[in-house]
């Protein structure tokens, strides 16, 4: 009896065990789902980061999830409407800051490829300057280009050069804009450097007609140098029109912007509006205009533009002259006047004297440079409206005509329109593409 008792106890015990621990695995499970489902509140109302939360497209996920359908039937409580309502507060704030991160990233982005693309643009712009010059040459030299130089192509464009090729390229070369004496030149390099052979090969031809040219330009002249005298004193001369007020504007400018003081003298008092224009260019550039009165001396109006430079401190003094007077000869006895009171304001002046002409007039350039130069020493030459229908190829028998230097060349009309002189560049663009000038 007391062997089945003990039996009983223990089978009572056993089920008891059971039936406790039964109880307590079910409520172990209870409390995992309900950690789960408040780590799943936090995490939607983004107090807590998700795994995902961090990844670039868990707005899409957030609202992929939000737009989930509820099971039906499922009715919460209002704790649970209320942390919804503010999780889905959240979500939407964490959304729209991801899309402001996105576009900041994206503004960053297209900031950094700005900066990119100016960074390569001053890389190239470093010798873009050089193919500026360059276009603005060719641009210039279209005419001579598309004249001689492209009768020159067709001549040794032929693929039997024959004997008498000379001839023909002496009639070719005199009836360019270069004028007779530099086509002479040219033609008599080409005949005497060359051997019969020779003759019968179009790139020898050219190069002898480049490196001609080339020796033609190069006058042996010292680099300008402005600070040799304080004030230096450049005096321009030049028909009416071809842009001598121009180019003291924007000589001004360019110089100015290089730190030096310059002063402007208004010279041609002959003409009304001559003074008021180089007031203009003055405050474009921001330099000073002595001016005098309207048909006044101009000699007077330079002298002391020339002393106020000396007492002032100035670097340089440009002075600006009338083109036209009554007569060629009142002109030049006039400019001669100028020339002897600069010197009078200040020993040695004017430093320079260049001589401005306009490249659309072709041969009558030379014509008036050589009239000019038969009156008075000329040190320089620009040449101006290179750009547009310019005969540009004129600037060869200029510089073999008075052997001067092309110092500045004009390819327009605003402020930053002038450019050094450059032989080389010049050259090149002149007879650029030549061999194949005959399919121009
Ligand atoms: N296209 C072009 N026009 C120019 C250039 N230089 C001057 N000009 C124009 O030529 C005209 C006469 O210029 P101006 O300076 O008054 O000549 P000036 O009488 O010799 O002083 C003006 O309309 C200028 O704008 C140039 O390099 N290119
Ligand atoms: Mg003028």
């Amino acid at each position: 009896m007391v062997r089945e008792l003990v039996i009983l106890g223990v089978v009572a015990a056993v089920l008891l065990l059971a039936v406790w621990a039964l109880r307590r695995a079910g409520a172990r499970s209870q409390e995992g789902k309900t950690a789960d489902s408040a780590q799943d509140r936090l995490r939607d109302a983004g107090v807590v980061a998700g795994p995902d939360r961090d990844a670039r497209q868990a707005p899409t996920r957030e609202r992929k999830r939000r737009e989930r359908p509820r099971p039906a039937g499922h009715r919460g409580t209002r704790k649970d409407e209320l942390d919804r309502e503010r999780g889905a507060r959240l979500r939407e704030r964490a959304s729209q800051d991801e899309d402001e991160d996105d576009d900041r990233a994206a503004h960053e982005d297209r900031e950094d490829e700005a900066e990119h693309e100016a960074d390569a643009d001053r890389a190239a712009g470093e010798p873009a300057v050089d193919q500026d010059a360059k276009a603005a040459y060719k641009q210039g030299l279209a005419k001579t280009r598309g004249g001689f130089v492209a009768r020159l192509g067709k001549l040794f464009g032929k693929k039997q050069i024959d004997g008498d090729v000379l001839g023909q390229l002496e009639e070719v070369l005199f009836s360019a804009d270069i004028g007779p004496r530099a086509a002479d030149r040219i033609f008599q390099s080409v005949k005497s450097n060359l051997g019969r052979d020779e003759l019968s090969d179009a790139q020898k031809i050219w190069a002898r007609i480049r490196q001609t040219s080339a020796t033609i330009l190069d006058v042996g002249a010292r680099p300008l140098d402005l600070s040799a005298k304080k004030p230096f004193v450049l005096l321009t001369i030049g028909v009416n029109g071809v842009g001598k007020t121009t180019t003291i504007g924007k000589l001004a400018a360019l110089w100015s912007a290089a730190g030096r003081k310059v002063l402007l003298a208004a010279g041609d008092t002959f003409r009304a509006a001559a003074t008021e224009q180089l007031e203009i260019w003055g405050q474009r550039s921001g330099c000073p205009v002595v001016k005098g009165k309207p048909g006044g001396d101009p000699s007077s109006v330079i002298f002391d533009a020339i002393k106020r430079g000396v007492d002032e401190g100035y670097d340089i003094v440009i002075c600006d002259t009338a083109g036209r007077l009554h007569t060629k000869v009142e002109l030049m006895d006039e400019l001669k006047k100028v020339r002897r009171v600069c010197e009078k304001a200040m020993p040695g002046a004017p430093h320079e004297t260049w001589m401005v002409l306009d490249a659309t007039t072709g041969q009558n350039a030379i014509q008036q440079a050589k009239t000019f130069k038969e009156a008075m020493e000329i040190t320089g030459l620009v040449l101006t409206k290179l750009d547009g229908s310019a005969k540009g190829g004129v600037i060869l028998g200029i510089c073999d005509e008075l052997k001067v230097p092309v110092r500045y060349v004009g390819v327009g009309e605003q402020l930053a329109d002038l450019r050094e002189f450059d032989a080389q560049a010049f050259v090149a663009a002149l007879y650029e593409d030549a061999d194949h000038a005959d399919a121009a």
